[in-house]
Protein backbone atom coordinates (compact mmCIF):
# COMPACT_ATOMS: atom_id res chain seq x y z
CA UNK A 1 0.00 0.00 0.00
CA UNK A 2 1.34 3.91 -1.10
CA UNK A 3 1.15 5.96 1.69
CA UNK A 4 -0.55 9.08 1.33
CA UNK A 5 2.29 11.16 2.33
CA UNK A 6 4.16 9.64 -0.50
CA UNK A 7 1.41 10.07 -2.54
CA UNK A 8 1.88 13.46 -2.09
CA UNK A 9 5.57 13.78 -2.63
CA UNK A 10 4.86 11.78 -6.10
CA UNK A 11 2.41 14.27 -6.95
CA UNK A 12 4.88 17.29 -6.02
CA UNK A 13 7.77 15.64 -7.91
CA UNK A 14 5.27 15.68 -11.51
CA UNK A 15 5.09 19.67 -10.94
CA UNK A 16 7.06 21.21 -13.62
CA UNK A 17 8.01 24.56 -12.92
CA UNK A 18 8.94 27.37 -15.81
CA UNK A 19 10.37 30.62 -16.31
CA UNK A 20 8.77 32.27 -19.47
CA UNK A 21 9.67 35.63 -20.89
CA UNK A 22 7.18 37.43 -23.12
CA UNK A 23 9.18 39.82 -25.25
CA UNK A 24 8.33 41.73 -27.93
CA UNK A 25 8.11 45.13 -30.12
CA UNK A 26 5.89 48.40 -28.16
CA UNK A 27 1.95 48.12 -28.89
CA UNK A 28 2.03 44.19 -30.20
CA UNK A 29 -0.22 42.60 -27.25
CA UNK A 30 2.66 41.47 -25.05
CA UNK A 31 0.65 42.84 -21.96
CA UNK A 32 -3.12 41.24 -23.02
CA UNK A 33 -1.13 38.10 -23.67
CA UNK A 34 0.20 38.43 -19.64
CA UNK A 35 -3.14 39.83 -18.62
CA UNK A 36 -4.89 36.81 -19.73
CA UNK A 37 -2.16 34.29 -18.75
CA UNK A 38 -1.53 35.78 -15.18
CA UNK A 39 -5.13 36.84 -14.43
CA UNK A 40 -5.15 38.42 -10.33
CA UNK A 41 -1.50 36.71 -9.53
CA UNK A 42 0.72 39.88 -11.26
CA UNK A 43 3.26 41.86 -9.30
CA UNK A 44 3.86 44.94 -10.26
CA UNK A 45 7.25 46.73 -9.80
CA UNK A 46 10.18 47.90 -11.08
CA UNK A 47 13.44 46.69 -12.21
CA UNK A 48 16.26 46.78 -9.72
CA UNK A 49 17.51 49.94 -10.07
CA UNK A 50 15.51 50.95 -13.07
CA UNK A 51 12.39 53.37 -13.66
CA UNK A 52 11.11 50.69 -15.90
CA UNK A 53 7.60 48.89 -14.72
CA UNK A 54 8.53 44.89 -14.31
CA UNK A 55 5.53 42.83 -14.03
CA UNK A 56 5.40 39.01 -13.31
CA UNK A 57 2.82 36.85 -12.41
CA UNK A 58 1.76 33.16 -12.20
CA UNK A 59 0.24 30.78 -14.83
CA UNK A 60 -0.81 27.79 -13.06
CA UNK A 61 -2.94 24.85 -14.64
CA UNK A 62 -2.89 21.29 -13.72
CA UNK A 63 0.73 19.98 -12.17
CA UNK A 64 2.05 22.81 -14.74
CA UNK A 65 3.46 26.43 -12.70
CA UNK A 66 4.77 29.24 -15.18
CA UNK A 67 6.36 31.89 -14.28
CA UNK A 68 6.01 35.02 -16.21
CA UNK A 69 7.72 38.11 -16.78
CA UNK A 70 6.24 40.89 -19.49
CA UNK A 71 9.62 42.19 -20.75
CA UNK A 72 9.82 45.96 -21.44
CA UNK A 73 8.77 46.12 -25.23
CA UNK A 74 11.71 46.61 -27.47
CA UNK A 75 12.73 46.50 -30.98
CA UNK A 76 16.47 45.33 -30.69
CA UNK A 77 18.27 44.17 -27.87
CA UNK A 78 21.44 46.22 -28.59
CA UNK A 79 21.32 47.95 -25.42
CA UNK A 80 20.85 51.16 -26.85
CA UNK A 81 17.92 52.03 -24.51
CA UNK A 82 17.86 51.28 -21.23
CA UNK A 83 14.36 48.80 -22.06
CA UNK A 84 16.91 46.75 -24.36
CA UNK A 85 19.12 46.15 -21.71
CA UNK A 86 17.15 45.11 -19.35
CA UNK A 87 15.43 42.72 -21.30
CA UNK A 88 18.44 41.62 -22.55
CA UNK A 89 20.38 41.09 -19.77
CA UNK A 90 16.96 39.29 -17.82
CA UNK A 91 17.46 37.09 -20.65
CA UNK A 92 21.19 36.16 -20.53
CA UNK A 93 21.10 36.34 -16.71
CA UNK A 94 18.13 34.44 -15.93
CA UNK A 95 17.67 32.46 -18.91
CA UNK A 96 14.18 32.03 -19.00
CA UNK A 97 13.48 27.89 -20.26
CA UNK A 98 10.96 29.97 -23.17
CA UNK A 99 11.19 33.20 -24.50
CA UNK A 100 7.63 34.36 -26.13
CA UNK A 101 7.81 36.98 -28.70
CA UNK A 102 4.56 38.32 -29.65
CA UNK A 103 4.70 39.85 -33.19
CA UNK A 104 2.03 42.13 -34.70
CA UNK A 105 0.57 39.95 -37.49
CA UNK A 106 0.14 43.20 -39.37
CA UNK A 107 3.58 44.17 -39.82
CA UNK A 108 5.24 41.01 -39.48
CA UNK A 109 9.14 41.88 -41.16
CA UNK A 110 9.44 44.45 -38.90
CA UNK A 111 9.57 42.11 -36.03
CA UNK A 112 12.23 39.40 -37.71
CA UNK A 113 15.20 41.42 -36.60
CA UNK A 114 14.42 40.86 -33.21
CA UNK A 115 13.61 37.32 -33.86
CA UNK A 116 17.03 36.89 -34.85
CA UNK A 117 18.42 38.46 -32.04
CA UNK A 118 16.67 36.70 -29.78
CA UNK A 119 17.47 33.15 -31.46
CA UNK A 120 21.05 33.84 -30.48
CA UNK A 121 20.83 34.33 -26.82
CA UNK A 122 20.04 30.30 -26.42
CA UNK A 123 16.62 30.17 -24.94
CA UNK A 124 14.13 28.32 -27.25
CA UNK A 125 11.62 30.58 -28.76
CA UNK A 126 8.03 30.21 -29.56
CA UNK A 127 6.76 32.59 -31.94
CA UNK A 128 3.11 34.06 -31.43
CA UNK A 129 1.84 36.02 -34.72
CA UNK A 130 -0.75 38.19 -32.90
CA UNK A 131 -2.83 40.49 -34.15
CA UNK A 132 -4.27 38.31 -37.40
CA UNK A 133 -8.01 40.14 -36.98
CA UNK A 134 -6.20 43.29 -37.88
CA UNK A 135 -4.03 41.34 -40.71
CA UNK A 136 -7.15 39.67 -41.61
CA UNK A 137 -8.69 43.42 -42.29
CA UNK A 138 -5.98 44.69 -44.35
CA UNK A 139 -6.10 41.80 -46.62
CA UNK A 140 -2.72 40.14 -45.29
CA UNK A 141 -3.15 36.25 -45.10
CA UNK A 142 -0.30 34.65 -42.78
CA UNK A 143 0.97 31.35 -43.94
CA UNK A 144 1.56 29.60 -40.25
CA UNK A 145 2.84 26.51 -41.70
CA UNK A 146 5.20 27.97 -43.93
CA UNK A 147 6.75 30.32 -41.65
CA UNK A 148 7.10 27.06 -39.13
CA UNK A 149 9.02 25.25 -41.70
CA UNK A 150 11.28 28.18 -42.26
CA UNK A 151 12.04 28.95 -38.99
CA UNK A 152 12.14 25.82 -37.49
CA UNK A 153 10.42 27.01 -34.58
CA UNK A 154 6.44 27.08 -33.05
CA UNK A 155 4.23 29.35 -34.63
CA UNK A 156 1.14 30.05 -33.31
CA UNK A 157 -1.42 32.20 -34.48
CA UNK A 158 -3.44 34.73 -32.11
CA UNK A 159 -5.99 37.73 -31.53
CA UNK A 160 -5.11 37.83 -28.05
CA UNK A 161 -7.52 40.35 -27.19
CA UNK A 162 -10.17 37.91 -27.89
CA UNK A 163 -8.26 35.18 -26.10
CA UNK A 164 -7.71 33.48 -29.60
CA UNK A 165 -4.26 31.48 -30.02
CA UNK A 166 -3.70 31.84 -25.52
CA UNK A 167 -4.22 27.99 -25.35
CA UNK A 168 -2.11 26.69 -28.30
CA UNK A 169 0.92 29.16 -26.59
CA UNK A 170 0.78 27.40 -23.40
CA UNK A 171 0.71 23.79 -25.36
CA UNK A 172 3.78 25.23 -27.35
CA UNK A 173 5.78 26.16 -24.47
CA UNK A 174 5.14 23.18 -23.02
CA UNK A 175 6.25 21.17 -25.53
CA UNK A 176 9.07 22.92 -26.28
CA UNK A 177 9.93 21.95 -22.50
CA UNK A 178 9.33 18.41 -22.51
CA UNK A 179 12.12 16.75 -22.54
CA UNK A 180 13.48 18.93 -19.40
CA UNK A 181 14.20 17.03 -16.44
CA UNK A 182 13.43 18.37 -12.72
N1 LIG B 1 -7.26 44.12 -32.73
C1 LIG B 1 -6.44 43.58 -31.83
N2 LIG B 1 -6.01 44.31 -30.79
C2 LIG B 1 -5.18 43.72 -29.87
C3 LIG B 1 -4.78 42.38 -29.98
N3 LIG B 1 -3.97 42.08 -28.94
C4 LIG B 1 -3.87 43.22 -28.21
N4 LIG B 1 -4.60 44.22 -28.77
C5 LIG B 1 -4.74 45.62 -28.33
O1 LIG B 1 -3.55 46.31 -28.64
C6 LIG B 1 -3.24 47.32 -27.67
C7 LIG B 1 -1.83 47.10 -27.13
O2 LIG B 1 -1.77 45.90 -26.39
P1 LIG B 1 -0.80 45.68 -25.16
O3 LIG B 1 -1.09 44.30 -24.65
O4 LIG B 1 -0.88 46.79 -24.21
O5 LIG B 1 0.59 45.74 -25.91
P2 LIG B 1 2.06 45.68 -25.29
O6 LIG B 1 2.88 44.90 -26.25
O7 LIG B 1 2.03 45.22 -23.89
O8 LIG B 1 2.50 47.21 -25.35
P3 LIG B 1 3.68 47.92 -24.51
O9 LIG B 1 3.62 47.44 -23.10
O10 LIG B 1 3.37 49.37 -24.67
O11 LIG B 1 4.95 47.55 -25.18
C8 LIG B 1 -4.33 47.19 -26.62
O12 LIG B 1 -5.31 48.14 -26.88
C9 LIG B 1 -4.87 45.76 -26.83
O13 LIG B 1 -6.21 45.64 -26.43
C10 LIG B 1 -5.26 41.63 -31.11
O14 LIG B 1 -4.93 40.44 -31.31
N5 LIG B 1 -6.08 42.28 -31.99
MG1 LIG C 1 2.77 46.11 -22.10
Amino acid sequence: MVKRSEKREERKRERKYLLVALAGQPNVGKSTVFNVLTGLSQHVGNWPGKTVEKKEGIYEKDNLIMRIVDLPGTYSLSSFSEEERIARDFILREKPDVIALIVNGAALERSLYLLSELLLLGPPVVLAVNMLDVAEAQGINIDVKALRDSLGIPVVPMVASKNRGIRELVQEIENLTEKKTF
